[in-house]
């Protein structure tokens, strides 16, 4: 009987180490989404916009505010370093379980498949005003007109700026080249994560950022435009798409600097009030460990980089079917 029942907690142990992921979330690219799911997706955005804000955030007056507030307030500790790419991976996951939490969406974070507009994002069926996110910007300051977002109202940006502004646009084909499959290729191919995250944080990454143009183009603000979410998910695409290639290793291993430059490229100047990151937390040195620590505010409970690497594992499900 005892040998039975430790025979059955065994079965069990083993059972659970493997059913961690079983069902995971589909991902899926905007443009393969039927007009029905578009909309529901949007909807489910257009509600973030409305709940009222809850967490005490800095300038925040809504549910999309606050999710933005997790990048602008720590942007310097966030980018041209080693939690890049988990903490964006994070920040989409906070976003898809809001959606799916507080606004009863049931789909799972769509993606941009920019390499289909690479060079030509003017034309993208991610800006149609009635099944995506709106047009370009017009008018001096660039505010988009068409489309279910036209009028709403930032709090947060530009920048580390607390200021109501629209959601801004200047759709830039020149920029949006950097979007290329030949882009994400190159950085599929590095044998390194050291070569890998750098390449994936230019281009592609730089190319949907300029390509949108706008709000999208401050480091900062730039979760301000709803298509960040679309743009991110997709690098997040590329991210495991490199991983998968050698899934053993790129899970389980990170590395790269946690002191990002003093003046990023493309970024606007920290303020002083916002402290210059020296070692965040979870690192004991300057370079970046799994025990890292991914602050989302609030949002949703804090991660470390370990708890991020597998996307399907023991804390996240969900897998990206291709375009
Ligand atoms: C979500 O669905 C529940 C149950 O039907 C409903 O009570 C709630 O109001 C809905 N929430 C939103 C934000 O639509
Ligand atoms: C935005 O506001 C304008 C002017 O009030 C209105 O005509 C338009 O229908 C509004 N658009 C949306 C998507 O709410
Ligand atoms: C999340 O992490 C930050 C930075 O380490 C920390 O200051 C904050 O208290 C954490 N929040 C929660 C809810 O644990
Ligand atoms: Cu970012």
């Amino acid at each position: 009987m005892a040998q039975t029942s430790k025979i059955i907690t065994l079965l069990l142990m083993v059972c659970s180490a493997f059913a961690a992921c079983t069902n995971p979330g589909k991902r899926r690219a905007w443009h393969t989404l039927t007009n029905n799911e578009k909309l529901e997706y949007i909807n489910a955005e257009l509600c973030l916009m409305k709940k009222p804000a809850s967490l005490g955030l800095p300038g925040a007056k809504t549910r999309f505010d606050e999710l933005q507030a997790i990048h602008q307030l720590q942007a310097y500790a966030t980018h041209f370093v080693g939690a890049f790419l988990p903490f964006h991976r994070m920040m989409m996951l906070s976003h898809e379980n809001a959606l799916r939490n507080e606004c009863n969406y049931t789909g799972y974070q769509p993606y941009w498949a920019e390499e289909r507009d690479a060079g030509k994002f003017k034309n993208s069926v991610l800006l149609d005003p009635t099944y995506g996110f709106g047009g370009d910007g017009s008018g001096r300051d660039g505010c988009i007109t068409m489309g279910p977002f036209a009028n709403y109202t930032n709090s947060l940006g530009p920048g580390y700026q607390i200021t109501n502004h629209c959601i801004n646009r200047a759709v830039n084909d020149q920029m949006s080249t950097g979007s290329s499959q030949a882009s994400v290729a190159a950085c599929l191919a590095m044998a390194t994560f050291d070569k890998a995250w750098p390449c994936i944080e230019g281009n592609p990454h730089a190319g949907g950022h300029g390509g949108v143009g706008g709000q999208m183009l401050n480091g900062v603000s730039s979760p301000g435009d709803p298509l960040f979410y679309l743009h991110h998910t997709w690098l997040d695409k590329v991210f495991w798409d490199w991983q998968a290639r050698d899934r053993a290793t790129r899970t389980t291993t990170i590395s790269g600097t946690n002191i990002a430059p003093d003046n990023m490229p493309g970024f606007p100047p920290r303020p002083s009030n916002i402290p210059k990151p020296t070692s965040a937390a979870g690192d004991p040195g300057t370079t970046t460990t799994l025990g890292h620590v991914l602050n989302m505010y609030g949002n949703s409970p804090n991660k470390t980089i370990a708890d991020v690497l597998d996307i399907q594992g023991d804390f996240l499900c969900y897998e990206y079917v291709d375009a």
